[in-house]
C-alpha cells in the first residue's frame, strides 16, 4: 500500500475516498480552497465548528502570539494564566449558577467527563447507587465508550455492542413523522415524548439513576429539534428524582441556535453542560464541561492535600486552545455573533423549507442555524441518495454534510442570504440530478 495513502480517515468511507480524494489545503473567511485550486463555499462551518468563519483574523493571532509565549505547561498541580482566564470566560456566558468549567479536548471527552462528574457527584454524597445513565435513542455523544453507551445511533453501537457500559438505558427518540413532518423550528406536538423518563425512572426506580444526558437539538443523528415543552418536562422530571440533567451542547452552544447555549434559548437550565467545536470556532481542539455550582462543592470534600476527582488530560486547558478560545469568545462579543445568527434564523427558515416541493424529500427541520432536509432513501440503498447529494454539491462548489439520507446545514453565523441562496440553489440542482 502506497505510503501517499497511510491517512485513515475519520468517519468516512475510505476506499471511496481515496478513488477520487477531497483535500483541502486553505481557507479564508467563508470559503475553502482545494488542492486542485478551487474555492469552495462551506455550508456547514467546518464541522459545525466555525461559526466566525475561518482563519478569524483575532484568533490567528492570538494562537500566532501564544505560540511563541508559552506553548504548554504542566496541567497537573500546576496550570497557565490562560486556562484560567477562559473558565472565567465561560462561566460567564453560561447560565446563572454554572460557575465551575473542567477543560477536555473534544466533544467526546467532554461527554465522558460529564458521565463521570454524575457519578462522583452522587457517590460524594453519599448516594453511591445512583449509577444508571440515560441517554436517548438517536443520541450523539462522541466516541469514546462512555459517550458510545449512552449514544443511541445504530451503526456507532454495532460493532462495539458488548463493550458498552452496563447500567446504562434510553429514552425514546423525538422524531415522529406523521405529528410533526415541515414543523419550521420547534414541534408543537410532542411535549409528552419527555414522559418516557418516568416510564425509565419506574423500570430501574429513580433513585438507582444518576443522569439524563440529551441534546437539547440532536445534530448528527439528522436535526432533531425538541417539540415545545419537552425539555421543560425532562427538567422537571429530573428535579422530581433528584436526577441530574446533562445537555450536550457541543454543537449547540456558541451562537449556532442564536444564543450562547441551547439552555438559554429554550429556557432550560441543565446541571452539567458539556461543549467544544465553537468554543475555540475549531482553531484549536478542546473542549469544557461546565457545572453547577453545588456539584463541584458536593465532590470538595477529604483532605485538603487529596484530589478531589481523580480526571483530567494531559492537555487539559492546553494555553494554544485557552488563546484561541478567550479569542473566539472575544469576536462573538465583539461582533454580536449570536444576535447576528438570530437575524439570519429567518431568512435560512425560509430558505430551507422552499426545498420542501424537490424530489424525494421527506421532512424539513431547523432550529437556529441548524438545518435538515431528510430524502427518502433508494431502495436497497440507504445512505447513497444523501451521499450523491453531498457529492453533487461539492463538485458545484458548496460544502455541506450528509448524515445518512439528511442533508445537513450549519451555515455561517454571519451568513449572507446570497450565501444561503447560492448553497440552497446548489443542493436543489443537486437533489434534482440524483432523483
Ligand atoms: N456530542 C455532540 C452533541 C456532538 O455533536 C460530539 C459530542 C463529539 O465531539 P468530538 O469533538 O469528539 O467529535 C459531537 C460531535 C455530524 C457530526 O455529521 C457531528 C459531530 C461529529 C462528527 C460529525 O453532524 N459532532
Ligand atoms: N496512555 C499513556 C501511556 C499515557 O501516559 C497517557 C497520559 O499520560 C495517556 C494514555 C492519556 O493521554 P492524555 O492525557 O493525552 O489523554
Amino acid at each position: 500500500m502506497p505510503h501517499d495513502q497511510a491517512f485513515w480517515l475519520p468517519f468516512t468511507a475510505n476506499r471511496a475516498f481515496w478513488k477520487s480524494p477531497r483535500v483541502i489545503t486553505g481557507a479564508r473567511g467563508h470559503y475553502y480552497t482545494t488542492d486542485d485550486g478551487r474555492q469552495l463555499l462551506d455550508g456547514f462551518s467546518g464541522l459545525w465548528t466555525s461559526g466566525l468563519g475561518h482563519c478569524h483574523p483575532k484568533i490567528v493571532a492570538a494562537v500566532q502570539e501564544q505560540v511563541a509565549t508559552l506553548d504548554y505547561a504542566m496541567g497537573f498541580q500546576v496550570t497557565n494564566d490562560k486556562a484560567i482566564a477562559l473558565a472565567r470566560e465561560v462561566a460567564t456566558l453560561a447560565p446563572a449558577g454554572m460557575n465551575k468549567v473542567f477543560f477536555t479536548n473534544s466533544g467526546s471527552e467532554s461527554a465522558d467527563t460529564a458521565l463521570k462528574i454524575a457519578l462522583a457527584y452522587h457517590r460524594a454524597r453519599g448516594e453511591g447507587q445512583r449509577t444508571r445513565l440515560i441517554g436517548r435513542e438517536r443520541g450523539y455523544h462522541g466516541v469514546n465508550f462512555g459517550g458510545l453507551s449512552v449514544g443511541g445511533i445504530p451503526g456507532n453501537r454495532k460493532v462495539f455492542s458488548a463493550a458498552l457500559l452496563p447500567g446504562v438505558d434510553h429514552l425514546r427518540h423525538t422524531w415522529s413523522p406523521a405529528d410533526m413532518a415541515f414543523s419550521k423550528g420547534q414541534p408543537a406536538w410532542g411535549a409528552q415524548l419527555a414522559d418516557d423518563l418516568e416510564r425509565l425512572a419506574a423500570l430501574h426506580d429513580a433513585s438507582n439513576i444518576a443522569a439524563v444526558i440529551v441534546e437539547p437539538v440532536a445534530g448528527s443523528t439528522g436535526i432533531l429539534v425538541p417539540p415545545i415543552g419537552y425539555l421543560q418536562r425532562l427538567r422537571e422530571i429530573c428535579d422530581k428524582y433528584g436526577i441530574l440533567l446533562i445537555f450536550d451542547e457541543v454543537i449547540t452552544a456558541f451562537g449556532r441556535v442564536g444564543a450562547p447555549f441551547a439552555a438559554a434559548r429554550f429556557g432550560v437550565t441543565p446541571d452539567i453542560i458539556t461543549t467544544a467545536k465553537g468554543l475555540t470556532n475549531g482553531v484549536v481542539p478542546m473542549g469544557a464541561v461546565i457545572v453547577r455550582d453545588g456539584i463541584f462543592e458536593a465532590l470538595m470534600q477529604g483532605p485538603e492535600h487529596v484530589v478531589e476527582l481523580f480526571h483530567g488530560y494531559t492537555y487539559s486547558g492546553h494555553p494554544l486552545a485557552a488563546a484561541a478560545g478567550l479569542a473566539t469568545l472575544a469576536a462573538y462579543r465583539e461582533e454580536d455573533s449570536f444576535a447576528r445568527a438570530r437575524g439570519v434564523e429567518p431568512v435560512f427558515e425560509e430558505m430551507i423549507h422552499s426545498l420542501r416541493d424537490a424530489p424525494n424529500v421527506v421532512d424539513i427541520r431547523n432550529c437556529g442555524l441548524m438545518g435538515g432536509i431528510e430524502l427518502a432513501p433508494r431502495a436497497g440503498a440507504v445512505g447513497m441518495r444523501g451521499f450523491e447529494v453531498f457529492l453533487k454539491c461539492f463538485e458545484a462548489g458548496v460544502v455541506i454534510r450528509n448524515g445518512g439520507d439528511v442533508l445537513q446545514f450549519s451555515p455561517f453565523l454571519d451568513s449572507t442570504p446570497d450565501e444561503l441562496a447560492r448553497i440552497f440553489d446548489t443542493v436543489r440542482q443537486a437533489i434534482r440530478s440524483v432523483a
